[in-house]
Formats: C-alpha cells, sequence, structure tokens
C-alpha cells in the first residue's frame, strides 16, 4: 500500500485553465464528456508527461484541440489516464467516460439516493467522474452543461449561476451552470431529481438580494423551515462578526437520503445528509435542531474559510476544518447560551478526540503522512483543529485575532494555502512571534498539566506551579513543551475574586497564565489568604489537567467560580473520581457522598443558573468517559457496578426532591426548538435519568413521560432512558416506538441507535437479527452508523465483552459493509482504538477479532490502514 508524504509535496507541472463539462444523464447510465483546458507552467519541461487521476473509469474516446490521439499517445486505465508527449502550449484535452451511478454505493463520485443523481467529490471523488487533476491546488473556473429525462429530473442544479435551460427532445431538457469563481474539484457538485423545494431570499450588508432555495424530497417541503432559518441567521453573523459577504446571487441546499458524511459545502450547492435539514417537533429531537442549525452554518461558513481560501493538499485539511468548526461554535455561543456551547463542545471533544490522540489512531491536526485520506477526517482535524484555533484567539485577543482573519482573507482570497501562511497573517497583523505555537498543528498528543500550589500566610505569597507534558504517540516518541494559554482566577475563602500585587516567575497577562516551558512556577505576592486557583476558564487549551485540589476545594469551585465552565467541571471531577477509585476497589465515604449531593441539590435550586447548565451539572458521567479516566486495564463490567452503586447511593436521600423538581418543571407548550425551551426539557430529561439509574421509582416515570410525550425530545429522551438502563418497561417501549413511526428512516435511526445501547446480553443477538432482516437498508450510511456506530461507542459493556462476542460481531459486519462502503465501514472499526485501554483478556479477544478481520477478507485502503494502525 502506497503511503502519500507532506515532504512529497510538489505542484503539477501543468495546470488545468477551464473546465467544461457536458453530462448526458439517462437511465441506463451518464455520459461524461470533458474539456479541459490546460497548460504547461513556465517550468515545465517540453515533453513532460500529464498524468490525470481517475477512479473506477473507462475511457470511451479521447482528442486534444478536435483531434483523436493514436494510442501511442496515451495509457489509460481505470486509475489513471497519461498523455504522454502533451503540446508545449495552451491545449483542449477532450475525454469522454460512461459511469453508472446506480451501480455506486461508495457514494463517491456521482451516485444515485432515492431516485436522485448526486455527487459527493471531497476529497477525491471528482476522479471517479472524469480524469482529471484532482487536487485541491488546481483551481479552475468551471461550466456544467447538463442533460436528463424531464419526467424523472425537473430539477438540473450545478455550482454557480444557471445561464441557460431549455428542451433537448426525446423527453430531455437541459440546463447549463457557470461557476466564476476558480474553484477545486474537490468543491464540485450536480444534481438531478424530482424535487420540492422551499425558497426565500437574503439581503446581504452591501444590498444585493441572494436567492435561497433548499431541495428535498416532494413532502417534506414543510420540514425544511428551520435549516431556512439557520442559514439566513449564518448569513448575516457571517457579515456582523467576519464581515464576511456572500458572493453568487444564488444559493442551494439540496438533502439527500444516501451520504457518507453529514453535509458538504460544494460551492453555492450544499448537500446535506437529510438528517441535517428535516425537522419537525414530532419526529425532530431538540438535538436534532441543534445540529442542523450548527451544519447549516458550517456548510455556510465554509464558503469563505475552505472555498475562498482553500487547502494547498489535503494534509492541510485543518486549515479549512478547524477554522471552520471554531466559526460554527462561536455562531451557536452567540445564538444560544455561550457556557452551554462551550460544556456541549468540550464535553464532545473529551468523549471523541481525547480517546482519539491517546491511543492508535493519534496523529497531528496537520497530518504528515497517510495512506488513505478519507481516514483522516476525524475529530483530531476538526475539533482539536477548532481548539487550536480558540487558543489563538484566547492568546491574541478579540481586536488582535480579528486583525489576523482580515489580513487572511485579504491576502489569501483566491488560493490553495498552508497553515504556515495561516499563523503567519497573525504574525503579520499583530507582531507576535508564533514559532512555538504552531507546535499544536505538529504534535499528536493530549498534554497533561499537572499543577501544585502553595501559600505563606507569613508573607502572603502564593506560588504556583504548571508543568507540562504529553506521552508518545504512534511515530512521535519526543514532544516538544508547548504554547498552552492558561485563563485562571484566584478565589478568596468568602467565594470572592482575590487580587495580587505582583507576579513573579513567569508571563501573566490579566487573567492569563503562559505555559510555554515545561514548567512555569509563578509567585504571585500580596496574596491576603490561601486562595482556591480556578485553572483552564472556558477551558482555555485542550489539556488534561491534573490538579491537587481536594473534594471541597472541588465543591467550593462549583459554588463559587465565577466561570460556568469550571463550575460544571468541578462537579464532573468530584463525580468522576469517586466513582473511578471504587471501580478499582476504593469506596467512596458516606461524608463525600453526601457533599457531592448537597451541591448538586444546591446546584438545583440556584436561581441565577440556567435550566440548560444545571442539566449538564447533574449529569453523571457516562461509563465511557469513565473508563478513559481510569486508562488502562478497564473492566467495563467494574464500571458499570461501581456507577450504579454511586448513582443509587447518590440519588437514594433526594429521590423525593428531584422526583418534585422533575414534576414541576414545566415547558410551555406550543413546542418551540429555542435554547430557553430546550433547555428545560433536558433539565427535566436529567432528573429523569438521575431517578431511573438511582433509583426504583424513574422507569414509572420514563414509561408514562414516553406516553404522554407531545414532541420527540421526550419521547425519545424516555426510551432511550429505558433501554439505556434496561427498565422492565424497555423492550415495550422499544417495540411501540417501532411501530409508532414505522415508514420514517430518521426516526427508525433513532430507535437503532437506543436499540444499540441496550446494555443486556441479548443485544448482540437482536442486532444481528436487525442487520439480517431482508428489508435492513444496508446500503444506506444513517442506519449502518445509528445501529453499528452507537454499539462501538456508547455500549462499552457488550461491545468490549469478556467472551469476545462483542468484537467478533462488528468485525464480522465491517468485513460485509466494506464490500459496499469502504468509509463507513473504516469509521465504524475505528471503535477498536480503546484496545490498549482494556484488561488484558478483553485485549486479546479483541485483538483476535482483528486478526481474523485481516486473514480473511480482502479488506479496502480504508479498513486496512485503520487495521494495520490498531494492530500496530
Ligand atoms: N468538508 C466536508 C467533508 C465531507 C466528506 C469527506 C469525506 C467523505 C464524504 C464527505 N462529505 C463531506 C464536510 C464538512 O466538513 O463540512
Ligand atoms: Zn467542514
Amino acid at each position: 500500500e502506497q503511503t502519500i508524504y507532506l515532504k512529497d509535496y510538489a505542484p503539477t507541472p501543468y495546470r488545468i485553465v477551464s473546465v467544461d463539462l457536458d453530462f448526458r444523464i439517462l437511465e441506463d447510465g451518464t455520459r461524461v464528456r470533458a474539456q479541459l483546458t490546460i497548460e504547461p507552467r513556465a517550468e515545465t519541461a517540453p515533453g513532460t508527461p500529464l498524468v490525470l487521476d481517475g477512479d473506477e473509469l473507462k475511457l470511451d474516446s479521447i482528442a486534444i484541440d478536435g483531434a483523436p490521439l493514436v494510442l501511442s499517445a496515451y495509457v489509460a486505465d481505470a486509475n489513471s489516464l497519461t498523455i504522454v508527449e502533451p503540446p508545449n502550449r495552451r491545449f483542449v484535452l477532450d475525454t469522454q467516460v460512461t459511469l453508472q451511478p446506480e451501480a455506486n454505493t461508495r457514494l463517491m463520485g456521482l451516485y444515485r439516493s432515492s431516485g436522485t443523481w448526486c455527487t459527493q467529490c471531497e476529497p477525491e471523488g471528482f476522479r471517479r467522474i472524469t480524469y482529471y487533476l484532482d487536487r485541491p491546488d488546481i483551481l479552475a473556473p468551471f461550466k456544467v452543461r447538463m442533460t436528463a429525462p424531464v419526467a424523472v429530473a425537473p430539477v438540473l442544479l450545478a455550482n454557480g449561476n444557471p445561464i441557460d435551460r431549455g428542451d433537448a427532445g426525446d423527453g430531455l431538457h437541459y440546463a447549463v451552470w457557470e461557476d466564476p469563481f476558480p474553484k477545486p474539484a474537490y468543491l464540485f457538485a450536480l444534481v438531478a431529481g424530482d424535487l420540492g423545494a422551499i425558497t426565500d431570499s437574503f439581503t446581504t450588508m452591501s444590498g444585493r438580494k441572494v436567492d435561497l432555495a433548499i431541495y428535498c424530497t416532494h413532502g417534506k417541503e414543510g420540514e425544511c423551515h428551520y435549516a431556512m432559518d439557520s442559514l439566513k441567521r449564518s448569513m448575516a453573523w457571517d457579515e456582523r462578526r467576519f464581515g464576511r459577504e456572500y458572493d453568487l446571487d444564488i444559493f442551494n441546499i439540496v438533502a439527500v437520503s444516501d451520504f457518507n458524511f453529514g453535509a458538504m459545502e460544494n460551492k453555492g450547492l450544499n448537500i446535506f445528509n437529510d438528517r441535517l435539514v428535516f425537522a419537525k417537533p414530532e419526529t425532530a429531537t431538540d438535538a436534532n435542531y441543534h445540529g442542523i442549525e450548527r451544519v447549516i452554518a458550517h456548510e455556510y461558513f465554509h464558503n469563505w474559510t475552505g472555498n475562498r481560501i482553500t487547502c494547498r493538499d489535503w494534509f492541510q485539511l485543518c486549515l479549512k476544518e478547524g477554522l471552520t468548526v471554531y466559526r460554527d461554535q462561536e455562531f451557536t455561543s452567540d445564538e444560544r447560551s455561550r457556557p452551554v456551547q462551550r460544556i456541549h463542545d468540550v464535553q464532545n471533544l473529551r468523549t471523541s478526540q481525547f480517546p482519539e490522540d491517546g491511543g492508535p489512531l493519534a496523529h497531528p491536526p496537520r497530518p504528515d503522512h497517510y495512506r488513505e485520506i478519507n481516514n483522516f477526517y476525524t475529530t483530531t482535524v476538526y475539533e482539536k483543529g477548532a481548539e487550536i484555533v480558540r487558543m489563538l484567539a484566547t492568546l491574541l485577543g478579540e481586536v488582535d485575532f480579528r486583525k489576523g482573519m482580515d489580513l487572511y482573507f485579504e491576502r489569501h482570497d483566491g488560493e490553495a494555502t498552508t497553515i504556515e501562511a495561516f499563523i503567519k497573517v497573525f504574525e503579520d497583523a499583530t507582531g507576535t512571534d508564533l514559532g512555538q505555537f504552531i507546535t499544536w498543528y505538529l504534535q499528536a498528543g493530549t498534554p497533561q498539566v499537572e499543577v501544585s500550589d502553595s501559600f505563606d500566610a507569613a508573607s502572603q505569597t502564593y506560588t504556583l506551579t504548571l508543568s507540562q507534558k504529553v506521552d508518545p504517540t504512534p511515530g512521535q516518541p519526543d514532544k516538544q513543551s508547548l504554547l498552552i494559554p492558561v485563563r485562571f482566577g484566584l478565589i478568596g475563602p468568602n467565594g470572592n475574586a482575590m487580587s495580587w500585587s505582583g507576579v513573579s516567575g513567569g508571563t501573566v497577562r490579566d487573567d492569563l497564565i503562559l505555559l510555554d516551558k515545561d514548567s512555569v512556577t509563578l509567585t504571585f505576592t500580596g496574596v491576603a489568604n490561601k486562595p482556591v486557583p480556578s485553572l483552564f476558564r472556558g477551558f482555555s487549551a485542550p489539556v488534561k489537567l491534573r490538579s491537587s485540589l481536594t473534594q471541597d476545594d472541588l465543591l467550593f469551585l462549583a459554588r463559587h467560580d465565577s466561570d460556568p465552565f469550571n463550575r460544571w467541571d468541578a462537579l464532573q471531577t468530584v463525580s468522576t473520581n469517586l466513582i473511578a477509585e471504587a471501580a478499582q476497589g476504593r469506596r467512596w465515604t458516606a461524608a463525600q457522598a453526601d457533599a457531592l449531593r448537597q451541591a448538586l441539590i444546591d446546584t438545583l435550586d440556584n436561581p441565577e443558573l440556567d435550566p440548560a447548565f444545571k442539566a449538564q451539572a447533574i449529569a453523571i458521567p457516562a461509563e465511557t468517559a469513565l473508563g478513559r479516566h481510569i486508562g488502562k486495564d478497564v473492566d467495563p463490567d467494574a464500571i458499570a457496578r461501581a456507577r450504579h452503586d454511586f448513582v443509587t447511593t447518590l440519588v437514594g436521600p433526594m429521590a423525593d426532591q428531584l422526583e418534585a423538581r422533575y414534576d414541576a418543571l414545566t415547558v410551555p407548550e406550543p413546542y418551540s426548538p429555542d435554547a430557553a425551551q430546550a433547555g428545560r426539557r433536558s433539565l427535566r430529561n436529567g432528573l429523569l435519568t438521575l431517578l431511573t439509574a438511582g433509583s426504583d421509582r424513574g422507569a414509572a416515570l420514563a414509561a408514562s413521560q414516553y406516553e404522554a410525550a407531545s414532541n420527540m425530545t421526550d419521547r425519545y429522551a424516555a426510551m432511550a432512558i429505558s433501554a439505556h438502563y434496561w427498565t422492565d418497561e424497555a423492550q415495550a417501549l422499544l417495540g411501540d416506538f417501532r411501530t409508532r413511526f414505522a415508514g420514517d428512516p430518521l426516526v427508525f435511526d433513532k430507535w437503532l441507535t437506543a436499540s444499540a445501547q441496550a446494555p443486556d446480553d441479548g443485544v448482540i443477538e437482536r442486532m444481528r437479527a436487525i442487520l439480517a432482516a431482508p428489508d435492513f437498508p444496508r446500503t444506506n450510511p444513517n442506519r449502518l452508523r445509528s445501529l453499528l456506530g452507537s454499539f462501538v461507542m456508547s455500549n462499552p459493556t457488550q461491545f468490549a465483552r469478556a467472551d469476545g462476542a462483542g468484537f467478533r460481531f462488528v468485525t464480522e459486519a465491517v468485513a460485509e459493509i466494506d464490500k459496499v462502503n469502504p468509509q463507513v465501514a473504516s469509521r465504524v472499526l475505528t471503535g477498536f482504538r480503546i484496545l490498549p485501554t482494556l484488561e488484558a483478556g478483553r485485549r486479546d479477544a479483541g485483538r483476535a477479532a482483528l486478526d481474523a478481520l485481516k486473514a480473511q477478507h480482502t479488506l479496502s485502503r480504508n479498513v486496512g490502514e485503520i487495521l494495520d494502525r490498531i494492530l500496530a
């Protein structure tokens, strides 16, 4: 298998000046004619061969400047087309291929989803449509003509502006689209189908009217309004916050049912997984609405961070993805509650990115080699990438960060660029040396920060030592120290912020400590009393903090910290420590449990706190989070037992109080997905979770909530909680849910997710039956991920069963899925990254399942790479 290295990057000897595509889309196949205007670069030696990428293509015809090529002038196979000796001047290469979109189950290139023809080209799908220099540093303007049967495909869409359309005879019609913005091929898109639509418009800050449309399956138009509203809010926000205006006169979104990812930012024609477009209260949860808003914004924001300025090569993926995730997080924070969003984002980072960064699949946010680029659309590139941008904003401050962003847009508009160029704009705009900071992009692994402190009352001196360390990761045994921004405060005995008269030993700017060496010791003078330090406020850096704070200190922070993130984190740390220690044989004391219980009640009763925040604060860490905290020789059964005992101890004496608050917490009718209403629902469902996990009253409450629910948020929560804690009612609720919503594929996904999380020993057999059912849609990524993704990521006791049955079930499914869709298969397989953390017996069982997968099947490059990295 070939490995691609960043160090080998070189520009192509030829560039593509413009692209003219002609698609003839018919039921029995699609003929693609490509006329590429190409020229050698000034430095290219005459006679240098031109090598174009292909993937599963078969050439029908080829000509240069209108003259067909003789056989000796080119070499064509499924994966490339070489022109042996191209003209030493500008020329037009004219090729024709025929595609079978119907048979394209990989969902890359041109494929069909429920009858609609659509494309997915990022990262390397365009080479499945035509022979091309399929890499992001080749930018060209595109003109696209499409012809298709008018009855099957009345809607014909591509990037840019529509410039012509008409009748093509024989029941066919045509449309011509032109995109004036030079773009890399991964942003190409077309859609042809029989679709409904909703339309709207947006007037930009310079007064231009942009026509907006969301296309969908007929009958679903009514479920697209929240997405449209999110789009208009995103457009306005990008103008306000970053001064970025939309640049075409038309912006289209299309929702499709078969899609490998969440959505795709094709220029002027975003294509979405329909789960991130459709929403109505009876079938979508608050979390679904939140997800739609976020992803609509994310794809829209790519128009500037990704499309106008793109990546030089795929190693720079983080340049567009990390930055755009940062932008979508900021959008949601401004639209909803900033602290609640921050907790949400950090929880996500800790749940998915930290385990990746600490295991066999760890890689830097800007990797330097890969076998299969599709395996690098990871949480490290996306979410850690966003944290790096956030740290930059923290270090520079709002004003200087914006200056740097303005310079980025000005200097690099229309280019394909690099992480180095991105960092340089901030250096140039602000005069800051970011030489050490860039290491965040180049080094894998989550830093661990250790803290110790002391107070000398006589001299009123407080000493704080912070040390950093990063464990080795695959291929990176030695680590450099990073520039870590530590936002902090000192809290005095009365709960108020404390001041100091001087500080020495390191760099402290206002409320920011720069931890820029292996260890920094700061001496604060003029400190009246022993403070409790609040460190990494707002989670100012993606690190694991090991502090010496006692439970009393943490509960003090939970009550008094002015930083909501650290209040939440303190409560989570207390529960995590107590359960993790119990799982390893050291049970909590009654006093410890009593103190935490009181802190939770006080939090619930604090009128100043928002219900959404309270919901996050009272949550008990998941078994998977506890496993990660323990980190080695993990026994998921011991964790599940300890967690169950702990919640029972905690909830028992306050069950009456929790139930009273649950009963009292009303949510106004009618349903609205706004943050305030959603927050109340999440608190109510958080209380229901505690009552179900830790007392015998939750099960019945959940069953009646399920029956009475008037929206999907409450109905799904009641069912999922029942399934997760496998109450007596769980099976009946799952059964009812299945039939009540039969025929709605997105609700079926919810049922699959809840079903896969059941902890009982029958779960694997039930999942086998689900997969084996003749009508199970085994080519649909949403269905497969809902079942298998949820199982590997959220059902640790069954996935990591000691007898290996969970591992075998998954590897057998992966082998089957790999034949149909390697991207989905390799994504499911990443669940095995937990193996090194497990106790020896389970680890061996997991490796045996992986060995068998490798030995017994011919695997795709996607699955092969993940497998080898986990087994290495
Ligand atoms: N930029 C998009 C990535 C994407 C993708 C990657 C691999 C295979 C299919 C895909 N569909 C979309 C999505 C985004 O980050 O905005
Ligand atoms: Zn993106």
